[in-house]
Parts: C-alpha cells; sequence; structure tokens
C-alpha cells in the first residue's frame, strides 16, 4: 500500500476492495455497527464505484447459508456481515456447518465501539457498553480457519487479502474479522493495490513414491472398493473419479453424500452403503472422507489394507478420529486420482468386475401412491420431477435410492457437523449463483422450523430467489425418536406413542407461512395427488417466480434410507 491523500473512509475502501477481490455479494444483518458501511454503500451508489451487492437477511442462520450455498456451487467466496458479538451468536452454527464441510465464507462483525467519547465512531448509545466482550471471536474460533481485529486503516488491505487467502486455501473454509466502528469511519490514508498480492495456497500433487506404493496394492487387490463423501466439493473430481473407476475397476460408494461425486447411472457406483463391500473388500481407498464405516456396525476385514488421502485426509480438527490407514497422504483428490489413472491397470480387472456385479443391490421396486405417503415416494415423485436443472438439497430426508444424479452439481446435503436450518439459506444462496436452475430444498418439518421459515421466504421474495421447498412432515423429530429406539429398544419410551422431546404436536399449517410471505403454498395429504401439487409447486416458482412449499403429510416411518 502507498499513502495517499483521500477523502474516503476505511468502510469505502473496504467496499472497494471486497469487489476488486472478487466478492460479488455483501449478506448483512445489521445493527448500530453498520453506518459507516452504509454511508459508504450510499456514496458508492452515487458515484457508481463497484462494491459487492448488498442483500438484507432478517436473520443470520440466512446471511451465512446464502454465502455457503452460493460458495457450495460456484466455489467462489462471498462475505457476510453481522451485528457484534450478538451477530456473531447467531452465526455460529452455520459457520460451524461451513468449516466442516470446507465452506469458504468471509464472515466479518461490527465491533462494540472503543472508546467512550470524544473520538469519531465512538460510543453514543446505551448498547455499547454491555455488548462488548473481552474476546468477541473466542464463541466462534474453533469454526474458522483464522481470526483478527481490524486496528488501524494502513491495515486494510494486508487483512483483508490474508484472510482472503486463508479462506480460499486448501482445504478452504470460513474466516472471521471484526471491524470497529472507529477504524470504518476513520479516513483512509493509503491506497490500495487493484489486484491481491497474496495467492492462496493450492492442494499439492501426490509424490510419485507414494503413487508407487498405492500402485503396488492397486495392482494386486482383487476387491477394491473407493468411499467418499465430498470428493464432488471439486467438480473436477467427478469427471477423473469416473475415469479411475473405469479403469482400475473400482467400486464407488458415496457414503452419506454432501456433493454429488460420480453418476448414479455408472455401473461403478456401488450405492450409499460401505457395509456389503468393507467386509469383503482387500483394499479401501478413501478419498474426501470424514467416516468412512461406523466402527460399532462394520470394519474393514484384518487383512484388508486401507488408503486414505485428500486435502486434509486426518481431519486434524476432529478431537477423536481412529480410522486406520496404511498409506495416508495429504495431496489433491484429483491430481492423486489422475496419477493413478496413469498406472496400468491390473490383471484382475474382471474378477473385481464380478465381485461389483455380485454385490450389486437389485434395482428397486418402485415405490407407488397405494403405499401412502411414504419418505420413498415423496422421494421418487420429486426425482420424477427434476430436469438437468434441478439442484437438490438435501437436509435429511431424501431417499436418495429414489434419484438420478447424472451430473456433478445438481446435489447437495447438509454438512456432517449437522447444524440443522442449513437447507434454506443454502437454496437462496444456490439460486442467487445459477439463475436458470431450479432449486428444491428436501426438509423435514423439524428441519423447517430450524431454518427460519419467515427469513427464509421474506429474503426469496425481496431478492427475487423463488425456491421450492418440500417438507417431509412427519409431526416429530424423528431422528431424535429413532435414536431412543436404538438405544433403548425394549425400553419404556419405546412404548410411547410420543415419547417427551420428539413429537412437533399439533402440526403447523406450515404452507401458510409462505403464502403471508406472498408466496405459494400447499398441504399434501393424499399421495396420488403429490406429482401434481409438485407440478403446481414448479410452476409457482418457474413460471410466477413465487417461492412456495409443499408440506407434504407423510407416514411415520423409524427407519432410516439413507
Ligand atoms: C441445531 C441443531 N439442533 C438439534 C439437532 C438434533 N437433531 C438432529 S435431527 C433432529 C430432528 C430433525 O427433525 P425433522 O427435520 O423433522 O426430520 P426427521 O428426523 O423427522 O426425519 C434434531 C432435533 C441438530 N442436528 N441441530
Amino acid at each position: 500500500m502507498q499513502a495517499s491523500q483521500s477523502d474516503q473512509t476505511v468502510a469505502q475502501a473496504y467496499l472497494q476492495l471486497l469487489a476488486s477481490r472478487g466478492i460479488e455479494y455483501l449478506f448483512g444483518n445489521a445493527g448500530t455497527d453498520f453506518p459507516p458501511l452504509i454511508e459508504a454503500y450510499a456514496k458508492a451508489q452515487e458515484s457508481g464505484i463497484a462494491v459487492p451487492q448488498p442483500i438484507l437477511a432478517p436473520h443470520e442462520n440466512i446471511a451465512i447459508g446464502m454465502a455457503y450455498g452460493f460458495a457450495m456451487v460456484t466455489g467462489r467466496m462471498q462475505a457476510v456481515m453481522v451485528h457484534v458479538g450478538v451477530g456473531t451468536a447467531n452465526s455460529i452454527c452455520g459457520l460451524f456447518n461451513a468449516s466442516r464441510q470446507a465452506i469458504p465464507i468471509f464472515m466479518t462483525a461490527g465491533r462494540t465501539p472503543w472508546t467512550e467519547k470524544g473520538i469519531e465512531g465512538g460510543r453514543n448509545n446505551y448498547i455499547n457498553w454491555a455488548q462488548e466482550m473481552f474476546d468477541q471471536a473466542g464463541m466462534l474460533r474453533e469454526s474458522v480457519k483464522w481470526d483478527f481485529e481490524l486496528k488501524h486503516p494502513s491495515q486494510l488491505e494486508t487483512v483483508v487479502d490474508r484472510a482472503m487467502a486463508i479462506a480460499r486455501s486448501e482445504p478452504p473454509g470460513p474466516i472471521y474479522l471484526v471491524l470497529p466502528r472507529e477504524v470504518l469511519s476513520a479516513t483512509m490514508t493509503e491506497q490500495v493495490s487493484k489486484v491481491t498480492t497474496l495467492a492462496p495456497s493450492v492442494a499439492a500433487h501426490p509424490p510419485p513414491d507414494v503413487i508407487s506404493q498405492i500402485g503396488e496394492l492397486l495392482k494386486s487387490a482383487k476387491r477394491p472398493v473407493l468411499i467418499t463423501s465430498d470428493a464432488g466439493r471439486d467438480h473436477k473430481a467427478w469427471d477423473a473419479l469416473t475415469r479411475f473407476a473405469e479403469k482400475h475397476a473400482i467400486a464407488v460408494v458415496q457414503y452419506r453424500p454432501r456433493f454429488a461425486s460420480i453418476s448414479t447411472s455408472h455401473p461403478m457406483h456401488a450405492g450409499y452403503d460401505p457395509a456389503p463391500y468393507l467386509r469383503e473388500s482387500d483394499l479401501v481407498l478413501i478419498t474426501e472422507c470424514d467416516v468412512p464405516w461406523i466402527p460399532d456396525q462394520v470394519e474393514p476385514r484384518a487383512d484388508a489394507k486401507v488408503v486414505q488421502w485428500g486435502s486434509d485426509p486426518l481431519f486434524e480438527n476432529y478431537p477423536l478420529r481412529g480410522f486406520r490407514s496404511n498409506i495416508t497422504l495429504t495431496a489433491s483428490t484429483v491430481a492423486t486420482l489422475e496419477a493413478l489413472i496413469a498406472l496400468p491397470a491390473s490383471a484382475l480387472i474382471s474378477q473385481r468386475l464380478d465381485w461389483v456385479g455380485q454385490l450389486r443391490q437389485p434395482a428397486l421396486v418402485k415405490p407407488h401412491s397405494d403405499q401412502g405417503m411414504t419418505s420413498a415416494w415423496v422421494s421418487y415423485c420429486i426425482g420424477q420431477a427434476c430436469d438437468e436443472k434441478t439442484v437438490i438439497l438435501n437436509e435429511y430426508s431424501l431417499a436418495l435410492e429414489q434419484l438420478q444424479f447424472t451430473k456433478p452439481g445438481n446435489y447437495f446435503s447438509h454438512s456432517p457437523a449437522g447444524g440443522l436450518g442449513w437447507a434454506t439459506g443454502a437454496a437462496l444462496g444456490v439460486r442467487l449463483a445459477r439463475p436458470d436452475a431450479t432449486v428444491i430444498a428436501c426438509v423435514g418439518d423439524g428441519t423447517y422450523m430450524f431454518g427460519n421459515p419467515t427469513p427464509f421466504h421474506f429474503v426469496s421474495r425481496a431478492q427475487s430467489l423463488p425456491v421450492l421447498t418440500v417438507i417431509f412432515n412427519n409431526r416429530r423429530w424423528g431422528a431424535v425418536h429413532r435414536a431412543t429406539l436404538s438405544m433403548y429398544p425394549q425400553g419404556q419410551a419405546a412404548q410411547m406413542k410420543e415419547p417427551p422431546f420428539s413429537t412437533l404436536e399439533p402440526s403447523p399449517d406450515y404452507e401458510k407461512i409462505v403464502e403471508a410471505c406472498g408466496g405459494y403454498g400447499e398441504k399434501v395429504e393424499d399421495a396420488s395427488q403429490l406429482p401434481a401439487a409438485l407440478k403446481r409447486a414448479l410452476h409457482a416458482i418457474r413460471v410466477k417466480g413465487l417461492p412456495a412449499v409443499l408440506n407434504v403429510i407423510t407416514e411415520i416411518n423409524y427407519k432410516r434410507t439413507s
């Protein structure tokens, strides 16, 4: 940075800096810390200077969700600004989700002014005392890669570029920058560079000797299987994984996938359950998968070799994770796949194909409306309603086996951290990033309530981001109920129809919430009517541009299907 004579505030320079570094949107939930930014936006509007587009989100969870969804489908990080410690507190669940799913977010918050009198931007409101915290970032430090409080205008460019480089470096994740009002309203005395001077760090290529070691294992393996949850986070992985599976005849299990990694119609797509493969496999390859099996239920054969690789194969931020590994490699998933593709194919290819053929599940019997509003039927109907441009966000309820995903980028699921309330904001972010997409968020009734429905539909309407939400409404927290049954199958609670902390009765008319926000809502109770209801709801979002909700009253099913 060079010294310059300027009548700009730091807030003005900051917004321009964000735009020049590729930040297209600033999702905000404002408070008394925002005036320097609001003034800067007003000046930018007058002068026509490029700044990120401001988007008001009336709950922090929706703001984070939008930045999340946008980055998830594009890889392009966006910014969020919330109100001091209180807004930060409301953001933590979303940030924790993002950190566990490697989603970059430029997360910022104001800070209670630190001066009591006589300084521009200093305290002028009773709230400025009680809101101050000793360590505002402390509450989310575990969920971000880096945090800092901007101390002086001269630091602006260095701090912003450092924050962005860290957030974008492999594996990506959120950072947190605190912006005090005194600094934002100060005069900017430096000139900032037009482009960043700090490149993010990229994932390394695998060393040839480690590739040779994996190659030796690959040559002699009769029953190799690859397990992944997140390989598809890098869209290039779809193609590389497909070619790898074909070249070496490797069964690919997508276990609890958060990103689609291989086409469901590919012969090497081995479904979503690793257990049958693990029981027989002699070589288990794991990439971008935090939990490849549940040790309490299944483990690889004692003589099986295990290889784990990816941008952080040991998941170093997880306190406890003990999945064994003969070779552990920190390297780009795609570069590693490419290096393995270059190896000669084994003589055992036909044996492998026979094995995969034996384990292949028979084709599913198509569900039917006569069986009632089962999760399988609702999932099947949604699958039938999808086209090439449909993007599905799944937060809990979808039976994946009923859908086909044949290209990258049209299926996403929630973070392994499982902080509910993700799909609503993320769906808006996806729609913002892909204006031609049909976005469908699949949620349970509990999840819908966690997702701040009114702020969600408000933003959907205000920003013209129509998305369809399908609520699988079983009038309960089924997951909680199932957890109790699995621990105490013969227990007292198992005898109860409505155990404590499990049921959501009386069930609200959720479809009326979207109606109150000017959208289209329908309750669907008759299974045979679901396809027609889906058509009407899709018409509402595609043709009328309205947010839509289908409140689908489902059977109560305790068995998880995916
Ligand atoms: C923020 C947060 N609070 C609580 C939980 C615990 N939890 C996990 S699943 C679940 C119930 C979800 O209910 P619903 O969306 O109706 O789906 P269902 O389990 O009935 O299929 C709850 C409360 C969580 N994961 N995240």
